[in-house]
């Protein structure tokens, strides 16, 4: 008799958790209803042209490959159907996409706007199946209405870097799909490889899809691995993808980067080079600055220029060509006789309006195809060429200028939108640059607040930017945009009155659950442990502040430390007192209510910290001077006694800087102590301006007054590492 109750409500919360609606970007209406409709292998599909057709196709690849069956065509179901249909008469808008989609317990209508808008209901339909392999699947009852905030729903792939075979560009074709985005901007070539067959000039792939070796480790890195690595697309292959992409109503903008980052096809072709005769090589290396990868802006280079790009819009009917222009080491003009004689000739005053009289000839033979140019936000140094639209990258500032001037931009900030930076602060591999956490990237608004009404109208939208000088292998790949990818998807397509990142989070949980369903790798950045190394009250130990993301969440989350005494905790906080070195690891372990395995319980984050206890650590430390507002370090002054040495170099902000003034620190040790050796860890980075102290001292004191030079100093300097160590052993 009791039980019954129990039963009842559980039966309840499963029917509740079975009916979660996570669709990601989100929609703009969505109303849910009593009831549901289950696809079974009976359901069949309804359509009548060609259009509409393409999102059935896409709904039966994506049943076939997921839950392992497909639909059949009928021509007039009455009950048991999904049906899509397009209502082509009513003219689409600029940012054609707008549908709804309405489930009910007999049929599933897909109706859009145009096409895309069709298959954009049916993305929202396949987000609504359960996340495992069944012939039977529930979908909820519902009727959504739903468009496009943005035009340009952008992601981009580096494939000169790193290269990417047809099969995978195919995949992250159908990732951009998966997320209603609508632009794949292709970075066909770089300094590091040419990968696109150019019929006139085969040299641009024989020679210059291939480089004899590749630097190892961060630039400037510990060495070439001399591994011959390449590769390129035919035509052929190319005409393919480019219509699997419009299948899935994606554009895709392919981009030759010149003039500038053309070291590749001046290898391939050294008539393209301001300086022909010294030879060279495909890039083996990044961030090239010394080596001359930039174009002469000669007749010749123009004629090769318009033949190239001919071949280029013959292969892509985008309406934007991307030319690049970013980038471009000046130096190498101002070296150039030609370049100096063309100026005087065309009256041209310095090197940036150079770059845009390269620029400018450009757009008007892409014009002149009935195309549009759009280049990086260099393209506005030295005057905008008349048609050209903007991506703005290095921040948003050139986006606005374009904007101003009215001319369309598409918006890639790095700071929100370079998915080739760290999404944690404790990254395994090598990423970029700095910190672009998924929070971050979803609270992206596109249309800057310094824009007036009329002119955000010249924001397209935005872009998700994925450079792989660090993304060898699909893996990354998939690490680095997942769930950044998702997350900007949103920002794109949903207004922001409905956007809140709140929401986002429980869509986000969820979402991790449909990666693995898909079998794509994916960052858990976003459940990382949050580290805090604090003084105990009274100095005697650290306090280590460990803090998880989940709150009574009914999630089973819980953190312990493994070598040292387990410690376990329900809650969504620990704090552990530590006394003496070791290496600590915290783990946190969630169960995942879907996905494989019912149930299943995963470790989402880790963290491996090593404690190095001195007579220092943990003890109270002023310091007379502060630090430089540039390297405060995340710790504060306590950073310099909280038990941890810094493995990790410049990027680790852990390091105090100084400037100006010098450093000097007091350590109160509490009471009298013998001391032999006094320990100081510092760091030497010249490049980003990080030097050895010219000297180091060491006093001591009885009272906190009067302090006194040690005796007979003995100076070790011992270098690690990326970074040095000083040792001041004495005879107390
Ligand atoms: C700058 S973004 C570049 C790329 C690099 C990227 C690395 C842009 C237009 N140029 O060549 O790969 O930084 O983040």
């Amino acid at each position: 008799m009791k039980l019954w109750p129990v039963a009842f409500l559980l039966f309840v919360v499963l029917q509740l958790k079975a009916q979660e609606i996570n669709i990601i970007p989100k929609p703009a209406s969505l109303q849910t209803q009593k009831g549901s409709f289950t696809i079974t292998p009976a359901t069949t599909l309804s359509y009548i042209d060609e259009g509409d057709k393409q999102a059935a196709d896409f709904l039966n690849t994506y049943l076939q490959k997921f839950y392992g069956f497909q639909l059949k065509r009928s021509k007039q179901p009455t009950t048991n159907f999904i049906r899509f249909s397009t209502k082509k008469f009513i003219k689409a808008p600029d940012n054609e996409g707008h549908y709804s989609l309405t489930v009910t317990t007999k049929n599933v209508v897909a109706d859009g706007d145009s096409y895309a808008g069709t298959f954009y209901a049916m993305q929202s339909l396949i987000q609504l199946l359960p996340l495992k392999k069944s012939k039977v699947l529930s979908l909820p009852n519902l009727v959504i209405d739903d468009q496009p905030r943005f035009t340009y729903r952008g992601m981009h792939l580096d494939v000169s870097r790193h290269f990417f075979d047809v099969d995978y560009v195919k995949k992250y074709i159908d990732f951009i799909a998966l997320h209603k985005m609508n632009y794949f901007h292709w970075h066909l070539t770089d300094d590091q490889g040419w990968r696109l067959e150019i019929k006139k000039y085969p040299k641009l792939t024989e020679v210059g899809a291939w480089r004899a070796g590749t630097i190892i480790g961060r630039y400037p890195g510990t060495g070439n691995d001399s591994i011959k690595y390449g590769g390129y697309y035919t035509q052929q292959q190319v005409r393919d993808i480019v219509q699997y992409a419009a299948e899935r109503h994606i554009t895709i903008v392919p981009e030759i980067d010149v003039p500038g980052h053309s070291l590749a096809a001046i290898t391939a072709y050294p008539f393209l080079s301001t300086t022909p005769n010294v030879p060279k090589k495909v890039g083996e290396t990044w961030g090239l600055t010394d080596i001359n990868n930039v174009l002469i802006p000669s007749d010749s280079t123009f004629n090769f220029l318009n033949d190239v790009l001919s071949e280029v819009m013959e292969l892509f009917p985008s309406k934007y060509i991307h030319i690049g222009g970013d980038e471009c080491n000046k130096r190498w003009w101002k070296e150039s006789a030609f370049c100096q004689e063309l100026m005087k000739k065309e009256s041209i005053k310095n090197e940036y309006e150079l770059q845009s009289y390269f620029i400018n000839r450009i757009e008007k033979f892409i014009n002149s195809n009935g195309r549009l140019m759009m280049g990086w936000d260099e393209i506005l140094e030295g005057g905008l060429a008349p048609n050209a639209l903007v991506m703005s990258w290095r921040g948003e500032k050139g986006g606005i200028e374009a904007a101003k001037q009215k001319h369309q931009v598409v918006m890639t900030p790095g700071t929100y939108c370079y998915f080739d930076h760290s999404q944690t602060k404790n990254e395994d591999s090598i990423t970029i640059g700095s910190y672009l956490p998924v929070a971050k990237v979803y609270s992206y608004n596109p249309v800057p607040t310094a824009l007036t009404a009329d002119e955000a109208k010249y924001i397209l939208g935005a872009q998700g930017n994925v450079w792989t000088e660090y993304i060898g292998n699909t893996t990354k790949l998939e690490y680095m945009i997942f769930p950044r990818m998702s997350a900007l998807s949103e920002a794109l397509w949903t207004e922001p009155a409905n956007k809140d990142w709140k929401d986002f989070e429980q869509r986000l949980q969820p979402l991790f659950s449909r990666y693995s369903f898909w079998g794509v790798n994916s960052s858990k950045a976003y459940y990382d442990i949050i580290s805090e190394i604090l003084p105990t009250a009274n100095y005697s130990g650290i306090r280590w502040k460990l803090k998880s993301k989940f709150k009574n969440s009914g999630l089973r989350s819980y953190i312990h430390d493994e070598y040292y005494s387990k410690v376990e905790s329900k809650k969504d906080s620990l704090n552990l007192i530590l006394s003496h070195s070791g290496t600590y690891e915290v783990q946190l372990d969630r169960t995942f209510p879907d996905g494989p395995g019912f149930g299943y319980i995963a470790t989402v984050s880790e963290l491996k910290q090593t404690f190095s206890f001195n007579l220092a650590t943990g003890k109270k430390i002023t310091l007379t001077n502060p630090p430089s507002v540039t390297y405060p370090g995340n710790g504060g002054t306590f950073g310099l006694v909280n038990g941890v040495a810094s493995e990790k170099g410049i990027n680790s902000p852990e390091w105090l800087g100084f400037n100006g003034k010098d450093m000097e620190a007091i350590i109160d040790l509490g009471k009298a102590e013998t001391i032999d050796t006094v320990t100081v860890g510092v760091l030497q980075s010249e490049s980003s301006w990080v030097y050895l102290p010219s000297s180091v001292e060491v006093f001591t004191s009885q009272d906190g007054k009067e302090f006194s030079p040690v005796k007979n100093p003995v100076f070790q300097n011992v270098a690690l590492k990326n970074r040095n160590k000083f040792s001041i052993t004495f005879t107390p």
